[in-house]
């Protein structure tokens, strides 16, 4: 039996939730297995499924050491089921059950708004995988290579941590869902993926560490709030995903500093002073930093539609439920139940943006939006940073939350990156000053020439500070005749 802690590896499925005790639970994920690898193999990684790839696999949930390093085939990859140690006693932390024990099984009058919450969480983990197929052929390092497939294994391990739950809690309706996952995909026109965002392209390299870098962030703030539930098995399964989803955004902005740094370098080698004379620096085979702006503009925005509404009646009934708190809900000092309380939210009102105080459960979608905005302000702080140290002036910049967006109160609104609302004559005259245009795309795809000698990266992106697992420059991260 599994401590809780470590995982028991000898079955065909790793975990530490007892699942040789749970014949049924066991019997249902085996059935489920086949369909997975099969999907892994025609919608995962293409062309490197027989490579041997280093990667991290999760062997327990201990924080002071879950992961060990080996080379791997990805189909051969240890997908396991684990929970974040149980808290003794825990309570349920906010809503109308504020403080009643944490549910260790669905109640009933919950039962369809816990599902559909498993299967949005769940579809947007395979459905990333499927954006990131294409990316290895392009990869402008080994190292950058196996980053990809990490992410991509552990995305995949977030879909087994999803279909767990609804296999052992919610019966046939949930052996069903887990099939249903396995069956859209990201940008079908007639099963696509559920949310927006996951069914957009990730076509080069800077897209993928703009994706990690914002779209992962949502999955740091949704699986946050989701970490809060008072259904207990949720509440555990999110906290050891959260482990896994920091290395994602490490990708992204680590990914993303790399690319400024390279391009300063090239612009200060070359002698430019201004990095907006963008056929200069293009010259020298770098990406231009209002490239790179304008692919910030892009990803924020799309991310900022994973919030649903800012006004969501949908988000109120889960709190007020218990299901789905807020981020950080412990270190609010509040009453945890909202039921007086306002929130602040920006509205379009006669064509103009204003702020208004709405009841505050119903702006919990707002609410985790705006934390989502001040924690991506971090890696912007950061990337302003590299810019500023390399002696130029320009400095990037969140677009607007009105920007570009597709659902919620500024849904086809046309505003420019600072709130500006426009004309639409206006706005197919500036958009493509604010997002990528085709020009912008057709360049960024002819930089992405792979590379895939040990060592060695691309023209437009700087090595890395640090190996992975504390390996040398040279490390073979990927052996691709495997
Ligand atoms: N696209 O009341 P509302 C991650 C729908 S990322 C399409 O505002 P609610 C990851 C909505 O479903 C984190 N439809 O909705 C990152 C509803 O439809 P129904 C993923 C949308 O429920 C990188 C209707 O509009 N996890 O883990 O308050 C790589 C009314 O909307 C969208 C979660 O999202 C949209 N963008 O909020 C890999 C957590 N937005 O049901 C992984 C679980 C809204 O009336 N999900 N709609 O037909 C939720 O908590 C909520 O469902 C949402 C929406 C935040 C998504």
């Amino acid at each position: 039996m599994p401590d809780g802690l470590n995982v028991d590896y000898d079955g065909l499925i790793p975990n530490n939730v007892g699942l040789n005790e749970d014949l049924r639970v066991r019997r249902a994920l085996e059935t489920w297995h086949p369909g997975y690898i099969d999907w892994w193999k025609g919608m995962g990684p293409e062309g490197f499924q027989d490579a041997l790839v280093y990667l991290r696999t999760a062997i327990s949930v201990d924080p002071e050491g879950w992961a060990k390093f080996g080379f791997v085939r990805m189909p051969e990859y240890k997908w396991g089921i684990l929970l974040a140690p149980a808290v003794e006693g825990r309570t349920i932390p906010f809503g109308a059950h504020k403080g009643e024990p944490a549910w260790q099984d669905v109640p009933g009058e919950y039962r369809s708004m816990l599902r559909r919450l498993l299967v949005i969480q769940g579809d947007t983990e395979p459905a990333s995988v499927e954006q990131q197929r294409h990316l290895g052929r392009t990869a402008p390092s080994l190292y950058d290579l196996r980053n990809l497939f990490q992410v991509n294994v552990e995305e995949g391990r977030h879909l087994w941590a999803m279909v767990y739950l609804l296999q052992k809690y919610f019966g046939r309706d949930g052996r069903e869902e887990a099939e249903a996952l396995l069956q859209r995909r990201s940008g079908h026109q007639d099963t696509p993926r559920m949310l927006g965002a996951f069914n957009e392209a990730t076509p080069d390299w800077l897209s993928f560490f703009m994706f990690t870098t914002f779209t992962d962030r949502d999955g740091k703030m949704q699986l946050g709030a989701l970490a809060q539930s008072g259904f207990d098995p949720l509440s555990r399964t999110c906290r050891f995903m959260l482990t896994e989803e920091a290395h994602h955004m490490f990708v992204g902005e680590s990914g993303v500093a790399r690319v400024i740094e390279r391009t300063c370098q090239a612009m200060r080698d070359a002698g430019i002073t201004d990095p907006t004379d963008v056929e200069r620096v293009r010259a020298l085979g770098v990406v231009d930093l209002p490239l790179v702006q304008k692919k910030i503009n892009l990803h924020f925005s799309l991310t900022l539609d994973l919030f649903g509404n800012e006004i969501s009646t949908n988000a109120a009934n889960s709190f007020n439920a218990g299901v789905k708190g807020r981020y950080r809900e412990e270190q609010i000092e509040d009453d945890h139940l909202l039921r007086d309380a306002t929130y602040p939210v920006l509205r379009l009102r006669d064509g103009a943006i204003v702020e208004e105080q709405v009841p505050a459960l119903s702006a919990l979608n707002m609410r985790l939006r705006d934390d989502f905005v001040a924690d991506a302000s971090g890696g912007l702080r950061k990337w302003n940073a590299l810019i500023a140290r390399a002696g130029f002036e320009y400095r990037l910049a969140l677009p607007h939350v009105a920007f570009n967006r597709r659902i919620g109160e500024f849904a086809g609104l046309h505003a420019d990156i600072d709130g500006r609302v426009l004309g639409d004559g206006e706005w197919g005259g500036a958009k493509d000053g604010f997002l990528p245009s085709l020009d912008d795309n057709l360049y960024l795809t002819g930089l992405m020439q792979p590379v895939r000698e040990p060592g060695e990266y691309a023209g437009w992106i700087a090595p890395p500070k640090w190996g992975v697992d504390g390996k040398p420059g040279g490390f073979e991260y990927v052996r691709i005749e495997g």
